[in-house]
């Protein structure tokens, strides 16, 4: 009975009704009749599921058999989206599903709405988790994901007044169908304390006396592969208040207290910190990431691998790639696991804990690089505090012998840093002991290895690779882009799903008018789908013969928002004074999608100023409505699936050398939108396979970024030389944006002016003389085309199943299991 296999529910309409009803009546606790959209569309998941239940419990069972190696992926963010359109075209269920609940009475469209996104990452690094994840089950490669189950995702945006206000994410509110907990797989997680050394048998050990403890349970969600049947596991952990805590209180008679100390242990996987470039050093903040990595690395050592598994072997079954510097304390947790738990020597656990990490970079901006104070790590992980040092001795001798006595290297190349405090150097310790560091675009990795990390880089240079980012061609082009999928199928048949590079085949059906027309009719359609849900969301209108220009990703001063607003503002000037005559303007609408971490003040100021300079631009008659600036709140993954497909124009537009990838430029020249882009981070990639003639570049590169830098750049002498930027910020200055108030956007402008950190006003003419080539571009519809199509037929390197492939060659040598 122990073996009787799981059986599926029959592949059928009928058997789809049969299931749905039955999860309705027994799960849900209703009769269809009485069943109210929530309970269908929660007993909707259910039955997905139960479809691909046979398949997860076997996979589990086949890779244990097979002693595989597994990718743990370990990262504090996975940015899902919407899972039932994914698990549906997954499992081949789509059109069986769509009829079953048409049968019912119910279309599935009603129901697709209600799912609450679960929003669990801030954006780049968090939604290159959930594509990656995505690939590895499409390849059949073993992998789990781990990470943290907040109860509250990336705060929900409004806006009041244009200015952003943040309210909580209660994604769990309606119930959660897509995971299941597992409390009896709970792992205890300690905190706090101190350690001390006793006699084991003649060899001195040490061990630590923690404080406080939590309960992490794991929380299993279902990672289907395309068509392939295959069912991976991300598991996400919930902090929960263990018994042992709850008692010490409760037998001081204290039920208040007890309570509140319950309160306080379910804090750590209460919300994702907002932040995504300058992290605060909180201590919640350790807590979580501690909590997640020490919970993960032994749920794979305790429960996943056999209980006698031999841990001098463990590099052979695991790789633990850390998803930037927030998982990086699973280092001395990993060597503290090993040593004072299962009696490994030093020098043997060090061996095998630098075989079994791999760390990855996600940025260039030195403030974003993650740093724990001692005092805050002393004291909330003490051992891994000594761990760390000692880690840091042996690796400063090896300096010493390598490069001699060089005081000013060892100071730099130090896992701890003196100045303004002590502190640990996260990514230092990332680099020492992973066995391999990888940046995430050609010219990103190249910086690590020439700046960020040069030292590290010399003396080990073979640790040094790259692996550019992708994205998952199922999500974002498949179920965002069902139109341009099928035309892409009906062209070249449906293997390019799973093989991206076959997009090559549309190359010569760019030459093809019937073609291009047909993909022309595919970009309309989506600008119409865009203005329907854009009304639905938010009353607004998208004129569909507008030249479509997007700007959407989270809003950074090094992203340069600013610069797509000065064009903004240039054109409105134009046609305000009367120098252009508004029928001369390409009539454009500016889509804008943007949230700033809530402490993010100059961030929050540009939002209000797009906000701003759209309801004057929307509303001035002079304009005749030829310009229109959209920013729709609370841009998120549901929102991009609309917004991506109806695009022209894509704005990437980041200071060269600051922007590590990105992948919102892979999405849209996937969907056939041309990029207007800096040669920075993946831009670089885009271009040379697309061609100069489908790109629009501006813009200083890198090297010219870093000459003027050490000149010293006055922002002024650009706003000097320059009547239009003049115009511009002088009319933002005006308070032409802010009813006369000049003091509203003030800092604004001085910023810019006298800082301007990020080379907005060098990069100025260039940008405006870009958009100039697009406007000309853009006149000629049919070469436009010509140039989108080409845009998709060269963009299949950016898929992530490629990426995959990357990271197994040269990082994880991780087959896949058949
Ligand atoms: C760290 C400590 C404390 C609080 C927050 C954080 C934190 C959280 C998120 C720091 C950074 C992030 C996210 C960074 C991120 O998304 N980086 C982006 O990663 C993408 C995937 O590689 C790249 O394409 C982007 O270029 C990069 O900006």
């Amino acid at each position: 009975l122990a073996l009787a296999p799981v059986v599926s529910p029959p592949s059928s309409v009928d058997g789809f009704v049969k299931q749905f009803l039955t999860n309705l009546n027994f799960d849900q606790g209703v009769s269809l009749s009485e069943s109210d959209a929530n309970d269908q569309y929660l007993a909707l998941a259910g039955t997905v599921r139960d479809y691909l239940m046979a398949r997860w419990l076997e996979d589990q069972a086949r890779q244990n058999e097979q002693q595989s190696k597994t990718v743990c992926y370990l990262s504090a963010e996975y940015l899902l989206g919407r899972q039932l359109d994914n698990n549906l075209l997954a499992a081949r269920l789509t059109d069986i599903a769509t009829d079953a609940l048409a049968q019912c009475g119910i279309d599935i469209n009603d129901l697709r709405e209600l799912e609450v996104e679960p929003g669990l990452g801030n954006g780049g690094l968090g939604r290159l988790a959930a594509c990656f994840i995505d690939s590895l089950a499409t390849m059949s490669v073993p992998n789990i994901g781990y990470g943290i189950r907040y109860e509250y995702g990336i705060f929900r945006q409004t806006f009041v007044d244009g200015e952003q206000v943040e309210q909580p994410d209660a994604w769990l509110r309606m119930g959660s169908p897509w995971d299941f907990p597992h409390p009896e797989a709970a792992q205890t997680i300690s905190f706090g304390g101190r350690t001390e050394t006793y006699d084991d048998n003649g060899t001195e050990r040490t061990r630590w006396i923690p404080d406080w403890s939590v309960l992490a349970v794991p929380y299993n969600m279902m990672v289907p592969g395309y068509h392939n049947g295959r069912v991976n596991t991300l598991r996400l952990w919930r902090a929960v208040a263990t018994n042992a805590f709850d008692l010490r209180i409760f037998n001081s008679g204290d039920y208040e207290e007890s309570v509140r100390a319950q309160t306080f242990a379910e804090n750590i996987s209460k919300v994702l910190y907002p932040e995504d470039s300058t992290p605060q050093g909180k201590e919640l903040r350790l807590q979580q990431q501690y909590f997640f990595v020490s919970a993960s690395i032994r749920d794979f050592i305790d429960t996943v691998l056999p209980a006698d598994y031999d841990l001098t072997k463990l590099p052979d079954r695991v790789i633990f790639q850390l998803n930037d510097t927030h998982p990086v304390i699973g280092v001395p947790e990993l060597m503290r696991v090993l040593i004072d738990e299962k009696g490994m020597e030093w020098d043997d656990a060090w061996a095998i804990t630098q075989q079994c990490f791999a760390y990855t970079c996600h940025t260039l901006l030195p403030e974003a690089l993650e740093v724990w104070p001692v005092d805050l790590l002393g004291r909330l992980l003490p051992r891994h505090l000594e761990i760390i040092y000692r880690i840091n001795e042996e690796f400063l001798e090896e300096v010493r012998e390598r490069f001699g006595d060089d005081m000013l290297r060892i100071r730099n190349m130090s896992i701890i840093g003196e100045h303004p405090y002590r502190s640990v150097r996260m990514a230092y310790l990332a680099t020492v002991a992973g066995a391999k560091v990888n940046g995430v675009a050609e010219l990103h990795s190249q910086l690590l290895r020439d700046k960020v990390l040069h030292d590290f880089a010399e003396m080990y240079p073979d640790k040094f690779t790259n692996v550019t980012n992708g994205i998952t061609p199922r999500r974002f082009i498949r179920l965002a882009n069902p139109s341009l999928a099928e035309l892409i199928t009906e062209a070249l048949g449906a293997g390019w799903t799973i093989d991206l590079e076959r997009l090559r085949g549309l190359e010569a059906l760019a030459e093809d008018p019937e073609f291009r027309e047909r993909f022309g009719a595919v970009k309309a359609a989506n600008k119409r789908r865009l203005n329907e849900v854009l009304f639905q969301r938010d009353g607004v209108h998208v004129d569909e013969t507008h030249m479509l220009d997007v700007m959407v990703k989270r809003l950074h001063e090094y992203k340069r928002q600013m610069l797509k607003v000065l064009h903004i503002v240039t054109l409105y000037d134009g046609i305000a004074s009367g120098r252009v005559a508004a029928a001369d303007v390409t009539p454009r609408t500016f889509i804008f999608g943007a949230k700033a971490a809530p402490g993010y003040a100059m961030a929050k100021r540009i939002i209000h100023l797009i906000n701003a300079v759209g309801s004057v631009v929307n509303n001035d008659p002079r304009v005749e409505g030829r310009l229109k600036v959209i920013f729709p709140p609370n841009y998120n993954v549901t929102l991009a699936e609309k917004v991506i497909p109806a695009a022209d124009l894509s704005e990437q537009i980041s200071l060269a050398g600051k922007e590590a990838s990105g992948t919102g430029n892979m999405k849209f020249a996937l969907n056939g939108a041309l990029t207007i882009g800096t040669d920075d981070g993946a831009n670089v990639e885009i271009r040379q396979l697309v061609g100069d003639d489908n790109f629009f570049l501006f813009g200083m590169t890198e090297p010219e970024v870093e000459v003027l830098w050490a000149q010293g750049y006055t922002p002024a002498d650009f706003y000097q030389a320059h009547a239009g930027l003049r115009g511009a910020l002088d009319l933002i200055s005006s308070g032409a944006f802010s009813e006369g108030d000049r003091s509203v956007f003030e800092p604004v402008v001085s910023n810019l002016l006298y800082d301007d950190r990020f080379m907005v006003l060098a990069d100025y003419a260039s940008y405006i003389a870009a958009q100039e080539r697009v406007d000309a571009a853009y006149a000629d519809q049919d070469a436009w085309t010509k140039s989108a199509i080409l845009n998709v037929a060269r963009s299949g390197f950016f898929s992530s199943d490629r990426s995959m492939r990357d990271y197994i060659d040269r990082i994880w040598h991780t087959p896949p299991v058949l």
